[in-house]
């Protein structure tokens, strides 16, 4: 593997819409505190299906790595964009208002075989989910990343265990 630092994104950010931006902010947070170069797209399955052709067709060629989609309601992004790379799609359902975000979790969960999109849950954790997943996916024969993912997962358990050792302590 060469030593030269990657120069463009190696995760391509896709959301259905502008109003899915403030749920993915989590997402983008969780990217670069691993120090990840990601880019951001507002590309709709449904509203501008050439240009998610396009996205999907030169993402690899591009060199990207992954690809997150989001999307809300019929949310068919993740799997448009699966159906025409071989690049791993990770999908996050996006909230809705009237339905919880049920429909847009069972429109990117539900795919045939043979074209995954690894979807995770909905909300703030599925976006911080989708960012883990990624930097996971870019770990294997990336050491660095590797490292910081097991920091990562050792101050989680710091966090767990701080706090259980409040709670232990006595009552004043
Ligand atoms: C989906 O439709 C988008 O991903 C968004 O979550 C939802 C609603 O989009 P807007 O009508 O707010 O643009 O395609």
């Amino acid at each position: 593997m060469s030593t030269q630092k990657p120069s463009g994104p190696l995760v391509g950010i896709v959301m259905g819409s502008d109003s899915d931006a403030e749920k993915m902010q989590p997402c983008i947070e969780t990217l670069a505190e691993f120090g990840v170069p990601y880019e951001v797209r507002v590309i709709s399955a449904h509203r501008t299906p050439d240009a998610a052709h396009e996205y999907a067709t030169t993402a690899a060629d591009r060199g990207l790595a992954c690809i997150i989609a989001a999307a809300g309601g019929a949310a068919h992004l993740g799997g448009v964009l699966a159906s025409l790379t071989a690049l791993p799609v990770i999908g996050v359902p996006i909230p809705t208002s009237n339905l919880g975000g049920l429909d847009s979790l069972l429109s990117t969960v539900q795919m045939p075989g043979g074209v995954p999109v690894a979807t995770v849950g909905i909300g703030k954790s599925g976006a911080v989910n989708a960012a883990i997943l990624a930097v996971q996916i870019l770990a294997q024969g990336r050491p660095d990343l590797r490292a910081k993912l097991v920091q990562y997962k050792a101050r989680l358990a710091e966090r767990v265990k701080e706090t259980d050792r409040n709670l232990r302590k006595p009552n004043a």
